[in-house]
């Protein structure tokens, strides 16, 4: 791989991206094109396939620190009481805003600290195969990225990781959401 990489033109497609997740309806299948295309040049710019997986979780935590304000605003949710009703939100009402499928919350740990969303279909894997030579890339990292970022807007530290990809063999597309801190927000004012 000669060229360097072109951070410039990668925020300039990551706009691109929210601004497709925003009028997903009309774009879908653009949508799912500029994604790949994404992936394809950052295969190309960047030597290691870890280097790609970190760029594509990082596009994605930048997407979702300014799609949680659209999110928010559309959505008319008010502010959650704990974690599940969080990953309950984001799974019916966020995939669907923004990907137009919804997703199930599962596997929840004993502390209610980290479940598992499952995708009942992923609009950014149509029309793709991965060759060998792709060992190892975490294609839908932008998405877990999107989850990491929005939830650190409100307040919530998160680690997000896709543990079932069917791009890999598996039967599913599944991530974990772990949450490992929730600072509590602060307000301007006090409560006479
Ligand atoms: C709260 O806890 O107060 C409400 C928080 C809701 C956060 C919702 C974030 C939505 C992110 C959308 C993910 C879309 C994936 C494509």
């Amino acid at each position: 791989c000669s060229r360097r990489p072109d951070a410039d033109a990668r925020s300039g497609l990551g706009l691109v991206v929210i601004a497709l997740l925003v009028h997903r309806l009309q774009n879908a299948e653009l949508f799912t094109l500029t994604y790949g295309a994404i992936v394809r040049q950052l295969l190309t710019d960047l030597e290691e396939v870890e280097e790609v997986n970190k760029q594509l979780d990082q596009m994605g935590y930048n997407i979702g620190t300014r799609l949680v304000d659209e999110f928010l605003a559309k959505s008319n949710v008010s502010r959650c009481v704990d974690f599940k009703e969080t990953a309950d939100v984001i799974a019916k009402l966020g995939f669907k805003m923004f990907l137009g499928v919804t997703a199930t919350v599962t596997n929840w740990d004993v502390e209610g600290t980290s479940c598992s969303i499952v995708l009942e279909d992923n609009p950014l894997v149509d029309f793709v195969e991965l060759p060998d030579t792709c060992q190892g890339l975490q294609y839908c990292n932008l998405l877990s990225g999107v989850i990491r970022g929005a939830l650190e807007m409100v307040s919530m530290k998160t680690e997000v990781t896709w543990v079932r990809d069917m791009l890999r063999g598996d039967d599913a597309y599944e991530m974990r959401v772990k949450l490992i801190k929730q600072v509590p927000e602060e307000y301007p004012y006090k409560d006479d």
